[in-house]
Formats: C-alpha cells, sequence, structure tokens
C-alpha cells in the first residue's frame, strides 16, 4: 500500500509516530497499554530529541543520561523511542553488533515470546532499557541509585579540568509510582541527599485502573514533594512542547534539590471515545477506536506501523547528532584523562568492566580456631572492610542499623548531600527505597551492600526479586537471622525468612557457619558477580572451627562440602548452616565417640552446590546415605530435597519467643542432643 504524505510539522508527526506505534503494537498484541505512550508521547519525543545526553550508536556509554520508564506497563512508549532513536544493540562490551535494538519486526511482535517488546521493559532485553520495570514504585526507586551513583563517581573521579563523569538521570513516573510507598521513601531519601541530577516528570492524568484517582488519592502531591527538598514544577498541558522546554530548563537550572515536573495529560488522548478514560489505560483500543483516532491526529486510518522516513532523520538530527558529538568528545577528554590519572582510569575501566582490581583479596583475614569464636556479623563486618580497603567502589551502608548490622567502613566519611565522595550510606529506615536504590546503583556497575536485620528482609523483597531477575551483583548484609537473636522475640526473628529467599530463583543465599566461612563466602560473591547474595548472619557468637581438624572453608564456594568425615562409608550424614553448623559437629563428634561413622557436612550455600556437577554433589550427599540430619533454626521447607524421605530436621516449626538465646535453643530443641537421638531414631529405623 503507497503511503500518503502527512502535512504535519516534523515534531506534530514525531510525536504522532509514537503514539500510532504504540497503539498498533498493543492492537496486534491485543493487550498491552496504549493510553500513556499516547498521552506522553509529546513529553518523550521533547525529552529524547532535546535534551537526553545519549548517544544510539553507544547505549552503554558510561556517562550517558539515564531514562527510566517507571510506568512499565507503558512500555510501547520505550519501545517506540529505542526504535526512532536508532539505538543499536550492543554487546555487553558495549560494541555494536551491527542491528537495532529494537526492530519494527519487534515492535509487531510486541508481548510475544522471543521478543525484547515484552509486555514490562526488561533490563538487557535490548540496549537503553535501563532497568526493569513494571512493579510501580520500583523504577523512580532505581533511579534514585542512579543519581546517586552519578554523584559518587563525580565525588571519587573528577579532577580539576576534567568534570566528566556525572550525568542526569530522568524517570517517567505514574499515579501509581507516586501511590507506592517505596516511591515515597525513594523521593525522601532523594530530596535529604539534594541529587539535583535527578528528574521526575509525573504524569499526572488522574487516571489508574479502576477509574478516577480521586476514587483513592487526594493527596496534594506538589505540596508533598516540596514538602521533601523538591523542586517542584508544573506544566499544564502535556502538548505543550515550549512549556516542556521551559520544565527541563528549571531542572537544569536547579543545583539544589531533585525536580520534579508535573505534567498534566490526557491518558488516551486522541481517542476520541476513550480518552481521559480508565478504557484506554490496559487494554488494545479496537480496531474501529484505532482508525478514529488516527483519524483524529491526521494519520492515514489503514495503515498500520507507519514510520515517515523524515521522522527518523529528525531524531538522527537531533539526539543521534547531540550524542554523537557529546560522546566522542568525552572519550577524546577520557585519553587526556587517562594519560594525567592513570591508576584513577584504571580503576574506572576496571569498573565498568564490572571487574575487582588486582590484589582485591590481598587483606581478607584468615581467624584462629576459637571456642568461644565471633557472631558471623562481626566476622562479616571485618571482611567487608578488608574487601572495601582494595574495592573503592565497594560501598553502601544500612536501614539505621550500622551498629548493629557492622556495615561501616573505617576511615570513611558518609555519603551525604553536597559531600558525595563519602562510602557509607545512610538510608535511613528506608529498607525498600534502600534496595531499589542498590539495584540502581548496582546497574551503575558500583558494587552495593545493603545491610538491615534479616526478619526485615520482608520490606525490601520486592527490590530484591527485582535484583534477582536483572542479576545485579547486590549483597544484602542480614544479621540478627534466627531466634539467636534472643530477647527481641518473634517479631524479629527470621523464620521463614530463608526459605523465602531461596525461593527467588537467582539469589545466592548464604549462610555461612563460622568466620572463616564468612570470609570464603564474601570472596565468592565479590568474584562471582552473577547476581545478588544475601549474606544471612549470625548477632550471637559462633565457634570458629578448628580447620586443622576440620575441612577448610574454600568449600563454601561450592555450596557444600564435607566438613568432618569417618573412614569408610558413612552411616549417617548431618547436615548443618550457619549458627547451627557448632551443634552438627558436635554432634558428629558425639556420634563418632561411640563408635557410629558419621559424617559432617557443612552447606551454607543451596544455589553454589546445586551448580556443582553430579560426581561433587553425589561425593558429598551420597544416594545410598539415606539417613541424613539436617539442622538450622528456620523452618524446613525445602530442605527435603536433601533430606530425602527417611531425613529428619531439627529445627523451627513456629515463630519464636522472647528469651535468653540459649534457653530458646533447649525450648525449641536445637540441641546437639536432640541431633543425635534423630540420627539414631534414623538408624534404628534402618536396622
Ligand atoms: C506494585 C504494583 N501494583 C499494582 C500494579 C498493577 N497496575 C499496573 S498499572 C496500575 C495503575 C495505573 O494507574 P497509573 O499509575 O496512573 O498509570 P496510568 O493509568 O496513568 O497509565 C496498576 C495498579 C503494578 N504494576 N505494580
Amino acid at each position: 500500500m503507497s503511503v500518503p504524505s502527512i502535512d504535519q510539522s516534523i515534531e506534530q508527526l514525531s510525536i504522532n509516530t509514537i503514539r500510532t506505534l504504540s497503539i498498533d503494537a498493543v492492537q496486534a498484541a491485543r493487550s498491552g497499554h496504549p493510553g500513556t505512550p499516547m498521552a506522553l508521547a509529546p513529553v518523550c519525543y521533547l525529552l529524547w530529541n532535546d535534551v537526553l545526553q545519549f548517544d544510539p550508536v553507544a547505549p552503554l556509554w558510561p556517562v550517558r543520561d539515564r531514562f527510566v520508564l517507571s510506568c512499565g506497563h507503558a512500555s510501547m512508549l520505550l519501545y517506540s523511542l529505542l526504535h526512532l532513536a536508532g539505538v543499536e544493540e550492543v554487546d555487553k562490551q558495549g560494541n555494536s553488533l551491527g542491528k537495532p535494538a529494537i526492530s519494527l519486526d519487534q515492535i509487531r511482535n510486541f508481548r510475544q515470546l522471543g521478543s525484547p517488546c515484552a509486555g514490562h521493559p526488561e533490563h538487557g532485553d535490548a540496549a537503553g532499557i535501563e532497568t526493569t520495570t513494571g512493579p510501580l514504585g520500583q523504577g523512580i526507586s532505581n533511579s534514585v541509585g542512579m543519581a546517586i551513583a552519578a554523584r559518587w563517581c563525580e565525588a571519587h573521579f573528577d579532577r580539576s579540568g576534567y568534570e566528566m563523569f556525572g550525568y542526569n538521570t530522568y524517570a517517567l513516573c505514574s499515579d501509581g509510582d507516586l501511590m507506592e510507598g517505596v516511591g515515597a521513601e525513594a523521593a525522601s531519601l532523594a530530596g535529604h541527599l539534594k541529587l539535583s541530577n535527578l528528574c521526575w516528570v509525573y504524569d499526572d492524568n488522574h487516571i489508574t485502573i479502576e477509574g478516577e484517582t480521586s476514587l483513592a488519592f487526594s493527596e496534594d502531591v506538589a505540596t508533598r514533594f516540596e514538602g521533601l527538598g523538591w523542586r517542584v514544577t508544573l506544566v499544564e498541558d502535556a502538548n505543550d512542547l515550549g512549556a516542556l522546554s521551559r520544565a527541563m530548563k528549571v531542572f537544569a537550572d536547579n543545583d539544589d534539590s531533585p525536580t520534579l515536573i508535573i505534567v498534566r495529560s490526557i491518558i488516551g488522548f486522541g481517542s476520541p471515545n476513550k480518552a481521559n478514560t480508565h478504557g484506554a489505560h490496559g487494554a488494545a483500543l479496537g480496531e474501529e477506536e484505532v482508525r478514529l483516532t488516527k483519524e483524529s491526529y491526521g494519520w492515514p486510518p489503514d495503515v498500520q506501523f507507519l514510520v515517515p522516513g523524515e521522522v527518523r532523520s529528525h531524531f538522527q538530527e537531533g539526539i543521534g547528532t547531540r550524542g554523537l558529538e557529546a560522546r566522542t568528545a568525552w572519550e577524546q577528554r577520557y585519553l587526556e584523562y587517562a594519560d594525567q590519572h592513570p591508576e584513577l582510569a584504571q580503576q574506572w575501566q576496571t569498573m565498568q568492566a564490572g571487574g575487582l582490581p588486582a590484589g582485591w583479596d590481598a587483606a581478607m583475614p584468615t581467624f584462629e580456631a576459637d571456642e568461644k569464636g565471633l557472631a558471623s556479623r562481626v566476622t562479616a563486618g571485618k571482611v567487608l572492610n578488608a574487601l572495601a580497603e582494595q574495592v573503592p567502589w565497594l560501598l553502601g551502608g544500612s536501614a539505621d542499623l550500622a551498629p548493629s548490622t557492622m556495615t561501616f567502613l573505617e576511615g570513611e566519611t558518609a555519603f551525604s548531600a553536597g559531600s558525595y565522595g563519602g562510602r557509607n550510606f545512610h538510608f535511613g529506615i528506608r529498607e525498600h527505597a534502600m534496595a531499589a536504590a542498590c539495584n540502581g546503583m548496582a546497574l551503575s556497575k558500583l558494587r552495593p551492600f545493603a545491610g538491615t536485620f534479616f526478619v526485615f528482609t520482608d520490606y525490601m523483597r520486592p527490590s530484591m526479586r527485582l535484583a534477582a531477575i536483572m542479576q545485579l551483583p547486590v549483597i544484602y548484609v542480614l544479621t540478627h537471622d534466627s531466634i539467636g537473636l534472643g530477647e527481641d522475640g518473634p517479631t524479629h526473628q527470621p523464620v521463614e525468612h530463608l526459605s523465602a529467599l531461596r525461593a527467588i530463583p537467582g539469589m545466592l543465599v548464604l549462610r555461612p557457619g563460622d568466620a572463616n566461612e564468612v570470609a570464603e563466602a564474601y570472596r565468592t560473591v565479590l568474584e562471582s558477580a552473577q547476581g545478588p547474595a544475601a549474606m544471612v548472619l549470625s548477632r550471637q557468637a559462633i565457634p570458629t572451627l578448628d580447620r586443622v581438624k576440620y575441612a577448610a572453608a574454600r568449600g563454601v564456594s561450592r555450596g557444600a562440602y564435607i566438613l568432618g568425615d569417618c573412614a569408610g562409608k558413612p552411616e549417617v550424614i548431618l547436615i548443618g548452616t550457619g549458627s547451627e553448623l557448632a551443634l552438627a559437629v558436635g554432634a558428629f563428634e558425639k556420634l563418632t565417640a561411640e563408635g557410629i561413622r558419621a559424617r559432617v557436612v557443612s552447606l551454607p550455600c543451596w544455589e553454589l552446590f546445586d551448580l556443582q556437577d553430579a560426581a561433587y554433589r553425589e561425593e558429598v550427599l551420597p544416594t545410598e546415605v539415606q539417613a541424613r540430619v539436617v539442622v538450622e533454626a528456620a523452618i524446613k521447607h525445602g530442605w527435603e530435597k536433601y533430606l530425602g524421605p527417611q531425613g529428619r530436621f531439627v529445627g523451627m516449626k513456629s515463630f519464636g519467643a522472647s528469651a535468653p538465646v540459649r534457653m530458646l535453643y533447649d525450648h525449641f530443641g536445637i540441641t546437639v542432643d536432640r541431633i543425635v537421638t534423630e540420627a539414631k531414631v534414623i538408624l534404628a529405623n534402618e536396622s
């Protein structure tokens, strides 16, 4: 079919191309969210073509401005932009693969298997998708981490004459983003930190799924954000490019707070029967309405996926040219910088490549055998400090619990407003925003750690799950990991949390059993960097095992290893983790003394053990030895796969209680004697 020429300004033509691509893709998929792309096309057009410092042919340029589509349901908006801007697909090193990140065919296959145009934007599926969004509130909260990272990089890497390591972060958000608690935590943190490199554009369209926002949302957003320390500016009409441009200038000129641009828009703009209704939010418009809508745009009603050639050229002349010039000029200056500051340049490159500096584990401590031992949170603090000494971009903090989580980096300053080189983060009592910000920091190549009590992972799990989906190497330092925390009682004593975290695909959950296992756990996690890792640590002291008598802690890297063994085939295998490993060892000693051939296995990390080859797994847990006892001060859920049908579990079946730790272990029957008894019961049943 010949395509009629459309008599519109190039701006309008570009905006309508974004709109109609989104409409057609949703219509073809018979599912998706057309209304917000239709409304926000002018905002994104202006932001991308006039403002963003982003080179479409080098989408991983480290100091590119970040664009986050926090209202991930409007994903077609992002795919349309990536397509029109000519963003190229690249390998992990950023080298062009000579094809578009998002092709027109892929847009035609919106929401279909194999297309990077997934229902919600998935980081890693195509260049230019800076983070995975969909759960409302997460994207804007990630953007705070990105802005933090930009500020830290400036403070750490910039040198006189070379102010070149920062960038701006823009996030587009909807009513849902601002209703979600995590967004509020993140906004509060960003305001406190005065992140003036952060701009949120709020799509104030008064519509959510159930109808008008007035059903559930009556706060004065502008006043709230002003109270949070943000600069707030209003654009009355999303179609007013001049006003949008002025708002962007407000952001650019503001150097002491983040900026919120409130944009009044009409969801489903242009649709004669669905505009300004929730009918335009989450369903295809329908064929007839698509035709009518296109007519209202002055668009040929029967042509689908139309991209006028001049629109591509226009983006090429806008973001394409501006981005290329900025990037190549930056690279030129970077060569000079590298010449002047070779050590910093080396750091920058290693960090960008996701690597570690030479000798990163040189200061790693080892720990002498000690009956009394140390709490694993204490050892973890020492290990973290030893690593942070060598890895400048290993940084983080806690949700107001550093004295308990031992996450403070000695000799380092706080990351605070105007003092952005600090490596100790005071996230405040905002676990969820902490975890979401850490995702943004990790997406910006820092190696962040986030500390809190293990039980409060309940408050940050959605962000932890997204870290796993995106395979971000965030380290969670989770202390006070069981009834072992004692008197604080059941609200603070995790019981089901190990199981809950182990259920997240791609999350490494490590519960080291003594000081040397802590060191090995950190070594493994830092080196692998394949995804998030939860360090599950005790409040109470646990013995440091004698590694002359027992196997080396290096086995932690394989997830499980034989710690102590008998001669010949064992009759029973005892398996322990974390603070209960010492109990398993005690039971092993007792059984051995009684002439029972026992083996004790340390199994600090299921996920790593499950990755080992079958021969190794069989060596550690031979199929023919079905007499097995697991001890862990948590619920049994999931241990069945190692226990088998005859195995017995020593752990928790209920919430804990408030009492001194010793009494609790006796009360809940998590003792050496109980393990010995359970082992004997199995052996008696077998004979
Ligand atoms: C955490 C979370 N809860 C619920 C949803 C389901 N959901 C998707 S969009 C939406 C609300 C849509 O309203 P708004 O945020 O104003 O977006 P708009 O209608 O303007 O596109 C909801 C509840 C979600 N994606 N994330």
